[in-house]
């Protein structure tokens, strides 16, 4: 165990560079960017207690729109620092000061975190630490990003200790100063599995919500939450071992879904990009079941192995892996990829062994699962060939009588103004048809209901009309051979009634580009439409109203006045429609923006039940509302 203390500090920048480029310290000044405020405190708590010290985080979003993180750790130490400032001063002041960031000791911070709290303080409007340590109670106060307004001084007696930081951000620097209740929550419970020892709880006090996460199961739990809408062919299987001092921590499940979700952490923090851990995890289960496969007949002598894919196809793993720092390397802009050479042979050996193991040991499960197996192979192969028959020309008349009668095309050619309007149903495609600029705005109505793409097979899914009549629209193929360069259209816009079902033809439609066409979503070409739920007739003029608060605000105001509820599309004219929600001048339209895999399928998991309440806080929460002013300039 290294030995922190107040000299183990060093002071590296001031908190004005900070204030001045925002984006280079937190990524961005969105949601996002605040979160990562919220991130940046708890993570020092989360180190505490992998340090072994404490077992409890609590964060409570205030009524005033600050933000309170507290731990039971040790609590930050309150003596002098060498440069006569207060420890907790410099901590809490000094760009990159902080223990973990100079010592041999066994602490990492991966990825974007561990900045320090440095930075949080330069990006609010005032801080407040409290800390408990040595049976005293000590505060200190900064305000206007930093500056100290009471030094540290002793505020009371306590028989506890940890560490509680309050901070409201600045409201000049970031545009949406909303906490979200749900974000928190979720990367708190993700901790929660990650570390066994630790209970977690959140409370909003705007609106009474409170919920408490702690797991002794860890990442058996995390896979059962995971899996938790799927029907699992098996109990979740541990493997834990050790190999060249790296520590491998892994729980997998399969189920009847055709989904592979592989989520994988280094020293609890999250490796969305994968990496060498990755690599070794997917040969050893690969080889595994090849290798049982082949040793009880279940592949016969003249037939191929399975492929990585049909060994994933439905399983659920969480791999969490402890890597010495010495051996720690990361990849890519975001580091959010192992690179540590090591760690493929480490997981490999560990997982291949432990897996062995458990298949001769389990023959039941071990055959349902290559069952599921041998039926994606049979249907990869079968799908393979289908596609090199499309290739040689046999479908091609189908895929265009598919288009013909479907798609109203835009007269233009250039896919990079061109838009695509996907509509729900006949009427209000006859609407939008003549409420579009037919220079460069194309209609496809869908008629029948979309498939869910989460539960369906990948031959069911082919099958489906409109999806076939998506793909061929768009014309940048899909799944792996999907090339976003070949987009016909700029934007592919759904436009659905303001009601539930019309969510749900969303969600459903955001699972698949999710599945098949994601380059669509991560370079931003995927938009939801934003159709008004009331127009307000004066007589002369006229306005339009999107939620039930703005209509409240205007109808408390006029007295002489016309109200229209729209009940869908198909119940608008095409002046309305243009005016409102296809006029690149003044339409809203939400970018789909889908930041996390692993929230994303779960989301989409919510979604598919018959729930609506939590699919409409989905797209609360993961749209991102954006008016897309430099695409009207561009026209004009
Ligand atoms: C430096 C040294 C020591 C603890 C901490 C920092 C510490 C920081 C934070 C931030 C949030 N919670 C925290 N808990 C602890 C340990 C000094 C010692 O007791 O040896």
């Amino acid at each position: 165990m290294v030995k922190y203390d107040e000299n183990s500090i060093t002071i590296l920048e001031g908190l004005e560079a900070v204030r001045k480029r925002p984006g280079m310290y937190i990524g961005s000044t969105d949601k996002r960017g605040l979160h990562h405020l919220v991130w940046e405190i708890i993570d020092n708590s989360v180190d505490e207690i992998i340090n072994g010290f404490g077992n409890k985080i609590q964060v409570r979003i205030n009524k005033d729109g600050s933000i309170t993180i507290a731990d039971n750790g040790r609590g930050v130490p309150t003596g002098m620092h060498k440069s006569g400032k207060s420890t907790p001063e410099v901590i809490y002041t000094i760009l990159h000061a902080g223990g973990k960031f100079e010592t041999a000791g066994y602490k990492v911070s991966g990825g974007l975190h561990g900045v320090g709290a440095s930075v949080v303080n330069a990006l609010s409007d005032w801080m407040e630490v409290t800390i408990l340590r040595d049976g005293k109670i000590h505060q200190i106060k900064f305000k206007e990003g930093g500056k100290v307004d009471s030094p540290l001084k002793e505020i009371g007696n306590t028989n506890r200790t940890g560490t509680i930081v309050t901070f409201m951000p600045n409201k000049e620097i970031f545009k949406n100063l909303s906490f979200s209740y749900t974000t928190i929550c979720e990367r708190m419970q993700e901790s929660a599995f990650l570390l066994k020892e630790l209970t977690c709880e959140i409370e909003d006090m705007n609106d009474n919500k409170k919920c408490v996460y702690h797991y002794d199961n860890g990442l058996i739990s995390f896979v059962e939450y995971i899996n938790e809408d799927k029907t699992p062919l098996h109990k979740v299987i541990s493997i834990e071992g050790t190999k060249n001092d790296i520590e491998v921590d892994v729980a997998m499940q399969y189920t009847d879904s055709y989904n592979e979700n592989i989520i994988s952490f280094v020293n609890n923090v999250k490796t969305s990009d994968g990496g060498s851990h990755e690599v070794g995890f997917k040969t050893a289960i690969t080889k595994a079941f090849n290798e049982y496969a082949r040793n009880n007949n279940l592949i016969k002598n003249k037939e191929t192995n399975f492929e990585g894919s049909d060994a994933r196809e439905g399983l659920t793993a969480v791999i969490n892996l402890k890597i010495p720092e010495r051996l720690l390397q990361f990849e890519g802009q975001t580091k959010g990829k192992l690179g540590t050479p090591e760690a493929k042979p480490a997981v490999e050996g560990v997982v291949y062994e432990a897996l062995k193991y458990y298949l001769e040991e389990n023959r039941e499960v071990s055959v349902s699962i290559l069952e599921k197996m041998i039926k994606s192979k049979t249907a990869r192969e079968a799908a393979r060939k289908a596609r090199e028959e499309a290739r040689n020309g046999k479908s091609k008349k189908n895929e265009a009588r598919n288009i013909i009668g479907k798609l109203t095309p835009p007269q233009g050619r250039n896919p990079k103004i061109n838009e695509l309007f996907i509509v729900e149903g006949n009427s209000a495609g006859g609407t939008a048809k003549n409420a579009r600029d037919r220079k460069f705005q194309a209609i496809l109505p869908l008629r029948g209901k979309i498939i869910n793409t989460l539960k369906a097979t990948d031959s069911d899914i082919f099958k489906n009309e409109e999806i076939n009549t998506m793909i061929n629209c768009i014309g940048a193929g899909y799944g792996d051979s999907f090339d976003v360069k070949d987009i016909n259209y700029d934007k592919v816009i759904i436009m659905t009634d303001a009601d539930d079902d019309g969510a749900h033809i969303q969600c459903l439609l955001l699972t698949f580009f999710y599945k098949y066409m994601r380059p669509l979503i991560e370079e931003g070409h995927l938009y939801i439409a934003m159709p008004p739920l009331y127009k307000i007739d004066y007589g002369k003029t006229h306005e339009y109203c999107w939620t039930n608060e703005e209509l409240k605000e205007i109808t408390d105001k006029k007295t002489n006045y016309k109200l229209q509820r729209y009940k869908g599309l198909g119940e608008m004219n095409p002046g309305p429609l243009w005016e409102t929600t296809m006029d690149p001048e003044r339409r809203n339209l939400i970018r789909v923006n889908i930041e996390d895999s692993l929230l994303a399928s779960k989301r989409v998991n919510v979604l598919m039940g018959d729930v609506v309440e939590p699919r409409k806080e989905w797209i609360n929460e993961n749209v991102e509302f954006s008016l897309e002013d430099d695409f009207a300039i561009n026209l004009k």
